[in-house]
């Protein structure tokens, strides 16, 4: 075990412990041994701990009751190891597959930094100031967006009808037209034709957040447990995985084409002159199947590409400068609601993890689908696995 300045504070009941060098896995298996110890006091490690350490020592392993919050900035061997750690220590699985096939990871709380530096490259204003944010609860968020199938399975069970389809505000989508690379509102757009080829594992598109909160209920009611879409907050921090670069994998565009599917040479064979293309070629001019391109250290596919995603909260451009920096589930009042994350048109500055952007809740577009979370105070899921981590 290495450790250097280790502390421990005492916030809104949760206990936390800040350590400026930690072990990689093999030391979080450390740590845990010992809280347990701490528990089971006199009768368990707490003795050896006193006697081999001191009293000073036991004192403070007395008050470690849960893992560290992830604090950003942390390599991906660390950045795998958080999760992990919280799993074992909670009880929980990492990773479980719900009865639509939806797998979910298991977040850890953790501390990060929000919004972009002023020097970042692609920077809008709306990504500062950048602060310090913590989110003091674990949660299971989305490996993918959901997918055409899931959102079929929904509608199959339901009869439901999408704003698309009932024409709220305009009847249909914005879609691309294949003859001539623009965007327009196209009546007969929806989930169900999108005017490319999209296969059942594909990201759905062209649904609301109306919508997506739909499938959210619904969800909710047929496994018994709360799901809702993920706020922003933990959107950029489940994303960043521990990073503070404009993308996950660093700070290099062409890079994404290993982490996400954005606007590139194969959307370019289609429409030449599409703004923003970086020059690698996936192969994938529209959605691509989820999970095609790397996963980020928490094990979360297609943050930086394929579609962007619905958050929960209402959108503010300035709510950077008042809003809380616990928690924080944007502000109580306005109508737009926030999109994070890029999609398969979007050029490399729209895909940073910091980007921002807020549209009407009705609105639908062929690159904008969503990923849902859920709470951990729900009882254990019926499947569980606890894979390895993936390198897909
Ligand atoms: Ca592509």
């Amino acid at each position: 075990m290495h450790r250097v300045g280790e502390s421990c504070f005492r916030d809104k009941g949760i206990l936390v412990e800040r350590t400026e060098e930690h072990d990689l896995p093999g030391g979080w298996r450390s740590d845990r041994r010992r809280r347990r110890g701490c528990r089971w006091g006199w009768l368990g490690s707490g003795l050896l701990i006193m006697g081999l350490a001191g009293w000073g020592a036991w004192l403070r392993a007395a008050e470690e009751l849960s893992p560290s919050l992830a604090a950003a900035p942390c390599d991906a061997p660390r950045g795998q190891a958080y999760p992990r750690a919280w799993a074992d220590e909670l009880g929980k699985p990492r990773e479980y597959v719900n009865r639509i096939g939806l797998e979910l990871r298991l977040i850890p709380p953790g501390e990060f930094r929000m919004g972009s530096p002023e020097s970042e490259a692609g920077r809008l204003g709306n990504e500062g100031p950048r602060h310090q944010v913590r989110l003091t609860r674990p949660f299971y968020l989305g490996r993918y967006p959901v997918t055409v199938g899931q959102f079929r399975a929904f509608v199959q069970a339901t009869g439901y009808r999408t704003d698309a389809e009932r024409g709220l505000g305009y009847a249909g989508a914005f879609g691309i037209d294949l003859e001539t690379g623009k965007y327009r509102s196209c009546e007969s757009f929806s989930w169900r034709n999108t005017g490319f080829p999209q296969a059942e594992d594909h990201p759905v598109v062209n649904v609301s957040w109306n919508d997506a909160v739909a499938f959210c209920r619904w969800l909710s009611q047929r496994e018994g447990r709360e799901y809702r879409l993920v706020s922003e907050a933990e959107w950029e921090y489940a994303c960043r995985a521990g990073t503070t670069t404009r993308f996950f994998h660093g700070d290099d565009a062409e890079g994404l084409a290993t982490v996400g599917n954005v606007a590139d040479a194969a959307l370019q064979e289609v429409f030449p002159g599409w703004p923003g293309a970086i020059a690698a070629c996936d192969g994938q001019a529209f959605t691509a199947p989820v999970g095609s391109y790397q996963a980020n250290a928490f094990g979360l596919f297609d943050m930086h590409g394929n579609v962007r995603e619905w958050c929960q909260d209402v959108y503010g451009a300035n709510t950077y400068q008042r809003g809380p920096v616990e928690d924080p589930s944007g502000p109580a009042g306005g109508s737009n609601r926030v999109i994070r994350g890029g999609g398969w048109s979007s050029r490399p500055a729209h895909a940073r993890a910091a980007y921002r952007d807020g549209i009407a809740p009705g609105s639908r577009y062929d690159f904008l689908g969503f990923r849902i979370a859920r709470s951990l105070a729900d009882p254990p899921p019926e499947t569980q696995t606890d894979p390895a981590p993936s390198t897909r």
